[in-house]
């Protein structure tokens, strides 16, 4: 006897189901994880745009959106596109993640209100303005440092050394150790794309790192007085058991450490490459924030996150079914001249308010402000003592299943 494959008995892909897409919907044959493509994207971005509302991609049986409007839609719509499934290509609902999810990110209303209310309050600006003065010295004595240096490598000498000193911090942690965090974060965001070289490099070094991690999130290995602190704190309130405060701050630690290293690498690839706008920002201070949200809708940070239809709906028209995974093309968004006009333009005076960057809807980033007050430090810190932000060789792009940063950026500070 002949039978049509069933769910349970049809192969995955990429653990998750796959789809036979409506019709109309145009089919793209292209690898939206190669490595070439993830280093340069812009032209992924424009065809990804130009095909249509939302297109299929075989290799990954999956859906993809890029326009600025839908994607913003798709991103923000929870009800019908789920996070509880997974934010990348496995289904959690036919596969075991790799780590038990994230008792915020993949997770569904109402559970996820009850846990976004804990990290919301103690991320919110009151707490954060309590960082600034931390933030702000260890800004200023790093680039007092690397202007004794003058030709720096902005990855490592700035862009991961100043989240790896000010976040752990923050969050009251007993354990140091900056390697870990940053490779963590690696394991964290390339987890989300297909089981490519990235996602099993990043994987390769979880028996070492993992253990780490969950260690360092217990009670006894935080201070009193950091947002570790604060969330143990929802803890003897009844809001939350100690075990899910232990999940909540290895949210801080997936989520905080590799984005920040990646918006201030990519803050100092846009201003070195613009020195118009480098000196534009020297002469009004009161632009530092405003030039971080253009970094942000300029570079995408987090280029691509995913969700799954929790049942039968639609796109742009289009049926679409249950469990289908639909990438959201963040940086394609971003990158919509039908929404920012002159998108490959890097002004910092844009104010580009809806950028997709920080996401969008009750999953939208709920550390932003955090993030916001560490690129004002050391926007802050720069502005203050370098004249100059020179090119001192080749910028190379680090390509990721999710994060779009730099792995090589040689400057040379040119002080006052
Ligand atoms: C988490 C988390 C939150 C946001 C982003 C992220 C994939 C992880 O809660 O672990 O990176």
């Amino acid at each position: 006897m002949t039978t049509s494959p069933t769910t349970s008995t049809m192969a995955l892909i990429e653990g998750h189901k796959p789809i036979t897409p409506a019709s109309g919907i145009p089919v793209w044959d292209i690898d939206p994880y190669d490595v070439e493509l993830l280093r340069d994207p812009s032209a992924y971005y424009a065809k990804l745009r130009e095909l249509g509302e939302v297109v299929y991609i075989p290799r990954y049986s999956v859906l993809a959106v890029g326009r600025y409007e839908i994607t913003r839609k798709v991103f923000s719509d929870h009800e019908n596109f789920l996070s509880s499934r997974g934010v990348g290509l496995n289904d959690f609902k036919l596969e075991d993640p790799w780590r038990p999810p994230s008792i915020i990110l993949e997770v569904d209303q109402p559970e996820h209100t009850r846990t976004r209310k804990v990290m919301s309050r103690a991320l919110s600006p009151k707490v954060v303005k309590g960082f600034a003065d931390l933030f702000r010295e260890t800004a200023d004595t790093l680039v007092d440092q690397l202007l004794a240096k003058g030709t720096i490598e902005a990855v490592t000498d700035l862009a991961e050394a100043f989240p790896t000193t000010v976040f752990p911090k923050a969050v009251g942690m007993k354990d140091v150790n900056p390697r870990h965090l940053v490779d963590y974060g690696a394991m964290v965001f390339n987890a989300v794309g297909p089981d490519n070289a990235l996602r099993r490099e990043a994987m390769s070094h979880a028996g070492e790192i993992v253990p780490w991690i969950n260690a360092a999130c217990t009670r006894d290995r935080l201070t009193e007085d950091g947002l570790g602190a604060m969330v143990y704190a929802s803890a003897e309130d009844g809001t939350l058991t100690e075990a899910e405060a232990g999940m909540l701050v290895r949210s801080f630690l997936s989520a905080g450490v590799d984005t920040t290293v990646t918006g201030i690498g990519n803050a100092l690839w846009c201003l070195s490459q613009n020195p118009e706008q480098w000196q534009a920002l020297k002469r009004d201070p009161s632009l530092i924030r405003p030039a971080f949200e253009e970094v942000l809708r300029y570079t995408s940070p987090v280029h691509t996150f995913g969700r799954t239809a929790g049942g039968a709906t639609e796109i742009a028209g289009f049926p679409v079914e249950e469990g289908t995974k639909v990438l959201c093309v963040l940086g394609a968004a971003n990158m919509d001249p039908d929404k920012w006009g002159d998108p490959e333009v890097f002004r910092i005076d844009r104010k580009p308010v809806g950028h997709v960057a920080f996401g969008a809807g009750i999953h939208g980033c709920v550390g932003q402000n955090i993030a916001r007050g560490e690129l004002e430090a050391v926007l802050g810190a720069l502005i203050e003592k370098v004249d100059r932000i020179e090119p001192a060789g080749e910028a190379v792009w680090r390509p990721g299943n999710a994060i779009r940063a730099l792995d090589r950026l040689p400057i040379t500070l040119i002080p006052n």
